[in-house]
């Protein structure tokens, strides 16, 4: 990779796939199986909180029984290695809300859409580690209210650190793309700025993305092998 110092790395369902997590819009997915209307919304939220909570135990509760693939090994092996040196930079951004990039050994990690591990309080605002159900409304160990919700972004809420994010995407000589439909924004549109500020572009995907005409390269292909591949 040479001229490139800068890298930031979006990730998506896909790359925890191989690790039997479900992705959202695949066949089968989890879009298939729940409105997203009734279990990824504010408003839904609001309507069942019952049934919100337990969409969440139940696909925390799965993760908890996973391990990361060779494409979460590939990209924590790349993490230590380039940031190990001087005046290089890189950023995992995922979307995903399991926590097999850091299981898998890298430290550079960002969730954009939040973390199955975490609870957030409403009362309190305060974020505590969660691996137990929601559904039974415990008590926050902060502030003692029972109001936790899943620590996620669901539609119409803002990522988390979005100005982070966009700093790390100025800086980037390498931008590239694992496993993500390319369906849901402000991730949809990362590749379009990180382009238009002079980056390269690479798309790993089993199939082409939405933005695929975006990136200046595309290899398609399950990302156990691609992933690896790009990294070795
Ligand atoms: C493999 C593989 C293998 C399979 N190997 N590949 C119109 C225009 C623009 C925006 C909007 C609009 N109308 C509404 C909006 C905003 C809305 C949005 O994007 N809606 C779209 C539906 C259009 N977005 C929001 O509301 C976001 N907030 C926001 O915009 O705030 C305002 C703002 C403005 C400006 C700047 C910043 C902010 C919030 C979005 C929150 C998304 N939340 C979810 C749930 C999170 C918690 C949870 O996990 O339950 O996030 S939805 C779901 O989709 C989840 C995912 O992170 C996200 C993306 O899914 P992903 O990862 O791409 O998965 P899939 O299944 O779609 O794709 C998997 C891919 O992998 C496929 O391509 C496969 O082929 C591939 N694959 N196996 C390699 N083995």
């Amino acid at each position: 990779m040479d001229n490139v110092r800068n890298i930031v790395i979006l990730t998506g369902a896909g790359i925890s796939a191989e690790s039997g997590i479900d992705t959202f819009r695949s066949d089968g997915g989890l879009w298939e199986q729940h409105r997203i209307e009734d279990v990824a919304t504010p408003e839904g939220f609001a309507r069942d909180p019952d049934l919100v909570l337990r969409f969440y135990d139940m696909r925390r509760e799965a993760v908890l029984t996973k391990q990361p693939n060779p494409a979460h090994d590939a990209l924590a092996r790349l993490d230590r290695e380039w940031s190990a040196r001087p005046n290089h930079n890189l950023l995992i951004v995922t979307q995903n809300v399991d926590d097999l990039h850091e299981r898998a050994g890298a430290a550079h990690v960002h969730h954009m859409h939040g973390e199955l591990r975490s609870a957030l309080c409403t009362a309190c605002m305060k974020r505590s580690p969660w691996d137990a159900p929601m559904s039974d409304r415990p008590a926050c160990p902060q502030c003692g209210v029972n109001a936790l919700r899943p620590d996620v972004v669901w539609f119409g809420e803002m990522p988390y650190h979005m100005d982070r994010i966009y700093g790390f995407l100025r800086r980037a000589d390498l931008f590239v793309s694992i496993g993500t439909s390319g369906a849901v924004y402000p991730a949809a549109g990362f590749v379009r700025d990180a382009r238009e500020l002079g980056a390269q572009t690479l798309e790993l995907n089993l199939e082409r993305s939405e933005g695929s005409a975006w990136f200046g390269e595309s290899r398609l292909g399950p990302a156990s092998k691609l992933v690896p591949q790009w990294v070795d």
